[in-house]
């Protein structure tokens, strides 16, 4: 296997799509076979790049070669006019989204529900009518695999709605669906996590909500409880969905006051691994374990209860290092979920539908954005985007705020819908819209194509291993990613990843680490993205290297 270094130079404002391949210049008695050639410039051929649906890279699962993308079905695309969005809205954007790159949706709760964000539930078993129905569905899922796109649904295994027929019959003491609840005779007195209430009364009786008195919480002591979601589970595997985004997945159990991360519910969650991978082995669950540390969520990753976390501490480092121009604050927190989670096994993100969009908490700076996903799209890990990113959706406060409809186009209601939205399309949608950036080479939109597709294009940055790049500048986020066959570890590529975090260009830098996974020796480095030709870079013995300076200039992003 040819040892390979790419170098990635991701300045804000060039994105010169320079291509090349190096080859290794060895160090002292070139091998027989290597003629002095003339050096040409060297080109960065895609290493391991990935066709049609994602099967996985260098023994890894297929979900560390995915860009995952989540959508808000309500607000992504309405088809038929009722200002409503739905699946056949999503299937009409379907080329958009593999034009993209992506190759996996998770779709917020797309089952029955009185709330218009749907995470309590009324029926496990069929679709929201909001969305359309449940051959329109499936055939959103079959188009998707079409276009090696996997689909993965929010499970809402925590409570149901209080409106869910269950529910209804449970407030009977009488009734076997009593016990599917968690109930006391009497108010137990202690409140939630967040200082909330968490006890209701009802018909002379108390039934536990962590979340809201109309989201009781199911009780899973109950054998037929959870009887029952494995067969809501195995009813969606078989109708072809890869697998599910578990809602709460830590407030499964309380264990009386420990209301988080209980023993019993890291035993639950081990069990239901066992289950849904008994019905597919190839299918997935990522949890939302938010304001868990990286120990916290090694534990559910390491003992086969999810497959993967979402990692809110990776989110919050790189928006912080983005805001305040200062790579140190992600990076520090990058290397510890490298070192403590299990390899690549966890989903780091920027924001979700929970949190003030990405382009709100970065002050609307467009650059900053950039700088974000960048670290992001080049990082060890699964990446998720929330919809709307890439063409920097605003909005924050209020929950509705943060899941606007997507904007398409500068025409009426952003060509969201033809009718009146269910909600307002969100201020700059003139400008900030898919079909103004898709022409503009510069845009937030064109920064993201270009960096998922040579993420979907490089092993390296997508199962690679990582070392912190020290750039001796507080403004340059580097980290080196190294790719290795299975077979013999032996190096299949290497990228070089070099932000500028900063609004002006970066000289006088020095990159150096005291070790990595290269072998020594002298390479050729050929830009992905940015300037070019690069200085050759030489590997000492422990795959250390110092005072190494690519290019003489990191420039910024163009406005
Ligand atoms: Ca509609
Ligand atoms: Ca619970």
């Amino acid at each position: 296997m040819k040892k390979k270094t790419l170098i990635l130079a991701l300045a804000l404002a060039f994105l010169l799509p320079a291509c090349a391949s190096p080859i290794p210049a060895p160090t002292s008695t070139p091998a027989p076979t290597l003629t002095p050639s003339p050096t040409p410039l060297p080109s960065a051929v895609p290493v391991q790049a990935i066709t049609g649906m994602p099967k996985g890279t260098d023994g890894y699962p297929w979900w560390n070669d995915t860009t995952f993308y989540e959508i808000f079905v309500r607000s992504f695309n309405d088809s038929n006019g009722d200002g409503i969005g739905d699946f056949n809205g999503i299937t009409q954007k379907l080329d958009y989204l593999q034009n993209l790159g992506i190759t996996g949706l998770w779709l917020m709760p797309i089952y029955p529900s009185p709330s218009y964000h749907g995470y309590d539930v009324t029926d496990y078993y069929s679709v929201n009518s909001d969305y359309g129905t449940m051959d329109d569905f499936k055939n959103l899922l079959t188009e998707s695999h079409k276009r090696g796109i996997r689909v993965i649904l929010d499970m809402v295994l925590n409570h149901t709605s209080s409106q869910h027929p269950w529910f209804k019959q449970a407030i009977d003491p009488k009734s076997p669906y009593h016990d599917w609840y968690i109930w006391s005779a009497t108010d137990p007195g202690y409140n939630g996590p967040w200082g909330e209430q968490v006890w209701y009364p009802l018909n002379g009786r108390y039934y536990y909500a962590i979340f809201w008195d109309q989201m009781p919480d199911l009780n899973y002591r109950n054998p037929a409880v959870i009887a029952e979601m494995e067969k809501v589970t195995k009813f969606w595997l078989d109708l072809g969905v890869d697998g599910f985004r578990l809602d709460a997945a830590k407030h499964l159990i309380e264990d009386r006051t420990i209301q988080a991360d209980s023993k019993s519910t890291h035993e639950f969650l081990q069990q239901y691994f066992a289950y849904y991978k008994g019905v597919n082995p190839n299918s997935i669950t990522i949890g939302e374990l938010s304001g868990d540390n990286q120990i916290t969520m090694a534990e559910y990753i390491q003992n086969k209860q999810l497959d993967l976390a979402f990692d809110f501490n990776d989110a919050a480092a790189y928006l912080s290092a983005a805001n305040s121009q200062n790579a140190s604050l992600a990076t520090g927190q990058l290397s510890f979920s490298y070192k403590i989670l299990p390899p690549l096994q966890y989903a780091p993100f920027l924001t979700n539908h929970d949190q003030d969009r990405l382009m709100t908490q970065l002050g609307d700076n467009a650059n900053k954005v950039k700088a974000a996903a960048s670290m992001l799209l080049t990082s060890p890990g699964v990446p998720f985007l929330y919809y709307g990113e890439e063409v920097g959706l605003e909005g924050g406060g209020a929950d509705e705020n943060k899941r606007r409809p997507m904007q398409w186009s500068a025409e009426a209601n952003a060509g969201f819908t033809t009718g009146t939205p269910w909600e307002p399309v969100g201020p700059d949608a003139n400008i900030l819209n898919v079909a103004a950036e898709s022409s503009d080479p510069n845009s937030i939109l064109s920064l993201y194509k270009t960096l998922i597709q040579i993420r979907n294009q490089h092993a390296a940055l997508r199962v690679g291993d990582m070392s912190i790049v020290n750039a001796n500048n507080p403004g340059l986020f580097s980290i080196l990613r190294v790719s290795h066959a299975p077979s013999n570890n032996s190096v299949e590529e290497a990228i070089l990843v070099l932000v500028n975090l900063t609004n002006a260009p970066i000289r006088g830098y020095s990159l150096g680490t005291s070790k990595s996974s290269l072998k020594p020796g002298v390479y050729h480095v050929a830009p992905i993205m940015g300037t070019g030709p690069a200085a050759d870079i030489t590997i000492a013995s422990v795959g250390d290297f110092a005072l190494y300076q690519p290019v003489n200039e990191i420039p910024a992003y163009k406005k």
